[in-house]
């Protein structure tokens, strides 16, 4: 068995989803570790362009099994909301879609607590979360009150479970909680039958594709500076995104992991609240904004952008340690007189030697930029690094010498064929 992991560098939204299909051709079976409906992959293939959220993208590739790993969380109606999304655009998603048993359930409940949550904070501490309750269900999953899948089918202690979670939180929330349990439960009486299917136990299964000597891709969803332990805390998602939620939130090995693929968006972008030292709240990040078609798949936000930092992505490669690295959406730099590239960061007159802890200090860092030719050429036509403009070569070189990581793909527009391979 071989696994190729693709995760994010940033904060999320790379592109991560093109390369996963791309990868899945060669691949027998493509996981989600970690997250939730809270991720939006993008994929635009075959002239069809399909949205995923906690379906794994190797779904489009019709030989690909898809597992929802024992790490992720999972809102069960909108699991099948996208799947019927999926078959109405023509995807057959049969037998090639499996859940693990040990995957938590997202409720409603969790939803609703999230956004009451949210509200209870102090205006300078709200995250801007999803709203898709991956935080109260990560909450409830450590404090060992949460509702596992394999939970849903011993319908006593799945009552039992779901009545006393909701007990918490109406105790907690009181009225501003408006939420009947007797409702989502009775809803559970037809997923029952309808999820049984999907359900599997990750562990033999995993077992079997390492006998099988399969191709496994891992999907990750959100990104490394979203990592609950390694990104901009609070301003993170609940989970852990990366390498470590891989090895946590699938049962693969150590042994069997072959490639770790950072995905770097050739500038950055950000969704949510939290420091973005290198952002620009001017032309430039509209500019960014407008050409780069920067708006949420899940919640219609539109996305914080700004230069490329590359201190992120060294930092990125110092917790995950990238094999290889895909740049993605170079063509949305193709028409700047100038590109700025961040290097380093210095606070109160001091250049920072490591990346900060602290959210407190990120937002008020002194960046140091390298700013690079741009090329005023379209690059989306290219099929090989050598028909890119010159100074798109010398960008994609910079980047590769700074992080001392090859950069294997080069993503040069949204369609499957717009990536080149080095
Ligand atoms: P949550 O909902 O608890 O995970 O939110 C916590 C923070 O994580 C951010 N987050 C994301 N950032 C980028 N992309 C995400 N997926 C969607 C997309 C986002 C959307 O692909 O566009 O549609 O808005 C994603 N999911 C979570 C979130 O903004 C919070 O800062
Ligand atoms: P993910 O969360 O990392 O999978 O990324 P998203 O799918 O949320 O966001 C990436 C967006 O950029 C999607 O709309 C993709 O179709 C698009 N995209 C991916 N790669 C490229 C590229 O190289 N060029 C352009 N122009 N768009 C791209
Ligand atoms: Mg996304």
């Amino acid at each position: 068995m071989s696994v190729t992991v693709c995760l994010g560098s940033q904060f999320g939204d790379e592109g991560k989803g093109k390369l996963v299909d791309i990868l899945a051709n060669n691949a027998d079976l493509c996981c989600r570790a970690q997250g939730g409906n809270n991720a939006g992959h993008t994929i635009v293939a075959n002239g069809k362009t399909f949205d995923f959220h906690i379906l794994p993208s190797g779904l489009v590739n019709p030989k690909c099994i898809n597992l929802v790993g024992s790490g992720c969380v999972v809102h069960v109606p909108s699991f099948f909301k996208e799947l019927e999304a999926l078959e109405a655009h023509g995807l057959d998603t049969t037998d090639r879609i499996f859940i693990s048993d040990r995957a938590h359930v997202v409720f409603d409940l969790h939803q609703l607590v999230d956004g009451l949550e949210e509200v209870e904070l102090a205006n300078s501490f709200i995250v801007g979360t999803t709203r898709k309750g991956i935080g109260p269900t990560y909450s409830t999953k450590m404090t060992r009150s949460g509702v596992r899948i394999a939970d849903i089918f011993d319908p006593e202690i799945f009552e039992a479970k779901l009545r006393r979670l909701a007990y918490g939180f109406q105790k907690r929330f009181g009225e501003l909680l408006q939420y009947d349990v007797e409702v989502e439960i009775s809803r559970y009486k037809d997923y029952r039958g309808k999820l049984a299917p999907y359900v599997v136990d990750q562990i033999p299964m995993l077992n079997s594709a390492k006998q099988q000597n399969l191709e496994i891709l891992v999907e990750g969803a959100n990104a490394i500076m979203l990592d609950i332990d390694y990104g901009t805390y609070p301003f993170v998602t609940s989970s852990n995104t990366g390498l470590g939620g891989v090895l946590t939130g699938l049962s693969l090995g150590w042994r069997s992991i072959r490639e770790v693929v950072g995905v770097v968006k050739a500038y950055t972008t950000r969704v949510g609240s939290g420091p973005f030292p290198t952002e620009q709240l001017n032309k430039i990040g509209a500019k960014l904004q407008s050409v780069g078609h920067e708006v949420g798949v899940t919640t219609g936000r539109k996305r914080r952008c700004g230069w490329l930092d590359l201190v992120i992505i060294k930092y990125s490669h110092d917790v995950n340690d990238y094999t290889s690295l895909n740049l993605t959406k170079l063509d949305v730099l193709d028409d700047f007189e100038e590109i700025k590239v961040a290097t380093d960061y210095s606070f109160e007159g001091q250049r920072l030697e490591s990346f900060p802890a602290n959210p407190e200090m990120l937002a008020k860092v002194d960046v140091t930029y390298e700013t690079l030719p741009g090329w005023k050429k379209p690059t989306t036509g290219a099929k090989s690094f050598y028909e890119l403009p010159v100074n798109a070569r010398k960008y994609v070189d910079f980047i590769e010498k700074t992080i001392g990581v090859k950069i294997r793909w080069i993503g040069v527009g949204p369609g499957r064929e717009n990536m080149i391979s080095r």
